[in-house]
């Protein structure tokens, strides 16, 4: 293979070229070898039930219907509703982890970790409608608990953070039938209707999967996000590395790659612990390295400046480097063959969540009650790999890209309003002067069947270039930290009125926000400029757009359609599920907008995709007469 076409990503390169030539296999080269099933990637097969399998036309779609007679846009429909439900599920069930630890908290059952952000904490009561004066702060946080467990047990009414929920947006929910009653009941309901013979109009199902997607938005990753703030800390920006330069020969390494944020602070501690600090020197090493990759990665890399080794599509090639000692995994993103690659270098792989363990993966569960039994097991076994396992030749690529990280919703406040009137007026006041003109989410995973990093990097390059601000989650955020872009003074890469707003505040132009549950800061940030006025009365009508441009997950789906459910419009690259010119395709693409919602939209151009995007501002400007 032109192992080039592969990434930009120098180090991942670096790695697939000795991987290439140690015979090593991994993602890309599996990618490289199996095409795409072109039915599928078009969504018009139905595997519903055993009347099937049913395999529909994707160049004439309506030339056909399934066994019990289901269209292409009931099947395509179904389709996108499981990928929205499991999606849904990932981040609820993400967010539920937290809300147990939580729990456990308040009810002192857990001892490791504590309430770090009162103030935070406070602040969350006080949006679902908890009276905070004058009670202390364990009283506030039992509350907060039983409240923020409706966002998924709570079989009728609305969520509690649908109270964030711009009125005008609300309203458009509400008429349509879509606000989130709790998670696990809408998932339910998704899963119900998108089995065979039960909803088989798609503009039907496609409400439910708005409602669904919104259940995890607003509530399970907004959970996620919150909780996580409360019990570890609210970021605020810090200067800290990313890429595979920050691996360090003489000292044992070990990765954190995964997505819940208990596993990683409490193997922040054991790194830091005196005994396995003088173990790992017992060993001949000068010390112990600890690495995030993936989206656990991103929010340690935000809250406490641990350096990031690398996205998704670099979780494999970092194993290359043979100088990882132990990579510990909980869930999501986690792929099967990191076990081969692991064995082929004498890394230590460990399983640590119930609810992922790999065939012949050794697992070590992690208990919040008793978490460092887990994370200081994993550490001696990351030792005792350094002492005695690693492999004749280790080559660790030299790059390390230093940028400003951890801007929380609450922080970009702050920035932009200065101390005494934290605000995000200022942002406003500069989007209505057209100094900014709108802002871009710019999110989601990296994918082999595209070049890693590229369509990001360009995307974001040409989006700040037309003085749009940009903000980050997940895997893009690492692709944009790499190519240096979250730095201050990459605001030279920016057009005139953007650089100057950046200059004034010393800024970078591209703010990372941390995972992908903190895609829900995004939604909180856009709910703030629709309070603070002159945007316009819903989210609907301001100038934003967002897209994942190399995505692959189907949490980036239902990400997808929350987003576009509460008026943002998304696009997305690599390839969609639908058939353009099917009646499902244009009621995702158009009529979704003309409900009030936002609109999907589709491009794998990363120039193309920029100014669909910048039109798009440029549409919501004119209706706002800015
Ligand atoms: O939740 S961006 S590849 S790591 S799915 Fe996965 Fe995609 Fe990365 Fe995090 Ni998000
Ligand atoms: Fe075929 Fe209908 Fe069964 Fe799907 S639900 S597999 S379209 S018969």
């Amino acid at each position: 293979y032109n192992l080039k076409e592969f990434t930009t990503c120098e180090s991942t390169l670096m790695m697939l070229q000795k991987a290439a030539a140690e015979g090593v296999d991994n993602a890309f080269f599996r990618a490289a070898e199996m095409k795409p099933c072109p039915i599928g990637m078009e969504s018009a097969c139905c595997k519903h039930c055993a009347m099937g399998p049913c395999r529909l036309n994707p160049k004439d779609p309506y030339s056909r219907v399934g066994v019990c007679g289901a269209t292409i846009d009931t099947i395509a429909a179904r389709n996108f509703a499981r990928m929205v439900a499991s999606g849904a599920a990932a981040h609820t069930d993400h967010g539920m982890t937290m809300l147990d630890v939580f729990r456990d908290v308040v009810n002192g059952k857990i001892k490791d970790y504590k309430i770090k952000d009162e103030v935070k904490l406070r602040e969350v009561a006080k949006s679902v409608g908890i009276e905070v004066e004058g009670k202390e702060t364990l009283e506030i946080a039992k509350e907060l608990y039983h409240e923020l467990e409706k966002t998924y047990t709570q079989v009728e009414g609305e969520i509690p953070f649908a109270k964030r929920v711009p009125p005008k947006t609300l309203e458009t929910w509400r008429k349509l039938g879509i606000v989130p009653r709790g998670a696990m009941r809408e998932i339910m309901e998704l899963m119900h209707r998108s089995h065979m013979g039960v909803d088989q109009d798609y503009r039907n199902i496609v409400l439910q999967c708005s409602r669904t997607a919104l259940a995890d938005g607003w509530g399970g990753s907004m959970v996620a996000t919150e909780i996580s703030d409360i019990l570890f800390g609210t970021p605020k920006p810090l200067v800290a590395a990313v890429n595979m330069g920050n691996l360090k020969e003489d000292h044992v390494n070990i990765i954190v790659h995964g997505h819940e944020p208990n596993l990683f602070e409490s193997m922040i501690d054991s790194v830091n612990d005196p005994k396995l600090i003088e173990k790992a020197k017992e060993a001949g090493a000068k010390g112990i390295q600890l690495l995030g990759m993936c989206c656990s990665g991103a929010e340690a890399l935000s809250r406490h400046g641990i350096p990031h080794a690398g996205n998704f599509m670099s979780t494999e090639a970092v194993l290359v480097t043979g100088a990882v000692d132990a990579m510990a995994v909980d869930v999501q993103c986690i792929k099967q063959g990191l076990s081969t690659v692991a064995k082929c270098y004498g890394t230590r792989l460990f399983t640590t969540n119930p609810r992922c363990k790999i065939e012949g993966v050794e697992h070590i569960e992690f208990h919040e009650r008793e978490p460092r039994k887990c994370t200081d097991k994993i550490v001696e076994m990351a030792i005792e790999r350094f002492k005695n396992g690693r492999p004749d030749r280790i080559v660790i690529p030299p790059r390390r890209d230093f940028g400003v990280h951890g801007f929380s919703h609450e922080y970009i406040n702050y920035m932009l309003g200065g101390t005494f009137r934290a605000s995000y007026k200022p942002l406003n006041e500069n989007i209505i002067n057209g100094k900014i003109r709108g802002v871009a989410g710019v999110v989601g995973c990296t994918n082999p069947r595209v070049r890693q990093d590229w369509v990001h990097v360009e995307l974001v390059k040409e989006l700040i270039k037309n003085n749009v601000l940009v903000v980050q989650t997940g895997c893009s955020q690492i692709a944009l930290a790499k190519a240096g872009l979250m730095k201050p003074d990459a605001a030279v890469l920016a057009g005139d009125g953007l650089a100057e707003v950046c200059e004034a505040v010393g800024m970078p132009p591209v703010l990372g926000l941390g995972s992908c549950v903190d895609n829900s800061r995004i939604l909180i940030a856009c709910a703030e400029m629709v309070r603070i006025g002159g945007l316009g009365e819903s989210i609907a009508d301001l100038p934003v757009a967002g897209a994942a441009p190399e995505y692959m997950s189907e949490k980036a789906i239902c990400i997808g359609q929350y987003f576009v459910a509460s008026g943002v419009y998304t696009v997305f690259g690599v390839t969609f599920p639908t058939i353009e010119g099917t009646k499902f395709h244009k009621h995702l693409f158009e009529e979704l907008e003309e409900m009030g919602l936002g609109k999907w939209g589709f491009a794998t151009d990363p120039i193309e995709m920029a100014h669909k995007m910048i039109a798009h501002i440029d549409k919501k400007r004119e209706a706002l007469g800015i």
